[in-house]
């Protein structure tokens, strides 16, 4: 197992569209181990393979209070959307930083699980935000897309502050 480093915000590699994966195989399977262990060590309840820089279309999340409900979601597209919640969101490529996005309730999802099975399931709640904004991750867009462009810009200066003081640090 190995953990990932995870960029972050202003990074142009986050604005990638990841493409599909061809198949499951257990190279997908470990990098998908990796996930989980960078995911949990954060810690985190998600994670998009485009923040570890690998433009490919998977995600990992758990949203359970115990961490032992793992889902590893390949090619995952949602079918339906219906109802809005908002919520306060975070992003481990953005740390630091939480704000209110709109998103929908429930929605349909289908995707592969990591033994290549065709998986159709319905979630609401706090995983269906989490799975829309891991999807996002896949197609280059961050929770602070949503936001003005006025904060937006305010959360890159302090970013990238806060990231040439740790280069400056280890040098
Ligand atoms: O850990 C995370 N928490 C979170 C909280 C509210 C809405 C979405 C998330 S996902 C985030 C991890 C992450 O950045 N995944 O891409
Ligand atoms: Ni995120």
């Amino acid at each position: 197992m190995a953990k990932l480093t995870i960029l972050e915000f202003p990074d142009p590699r986050l604005r990638k569209k990841a493409s599909p994966v061809e198949t499951v195989d257990d190279e997908l399977r470990t990098l998908i181990d990796d996930m989980f262990e960078t995911m949990y060590a954060a810690p985190g309840i998600g994670l998009a393979a485009t923040q570890v820089d690998v433009h490919r279309r998977l995600l990992v999340a758990d949203v359970s209070s115990n961490g032992d409900e793992p889902y590893a979601l390949v090619n995952p597209v949602i079918l339906e959307k219906d109802g809005v919640q908002v919520s306060e969101e975070g992003c481990l490529s953005v740390p630091g930083y939480f704000e209110e996005v709109e998103r929908a309730e429930h929605i349909r999802v289908r995707y592969l699980d990591r033994n290549g099975d065709e998986v159709e399931q319905e979630m609401e709640g706090l995983l269906a935000v989490c799975v829309q904004h891991e999807i996002d991750h896949l197609d280059g867009k961050l929770f602070v897309d949503y936001i003005s462009e006025a904060k937006r810009s305010r959360i890159r200066k302090r970013l990238m502050r806060d990231q040439r003081h740790r280069s400056a640090a280890v040098v």
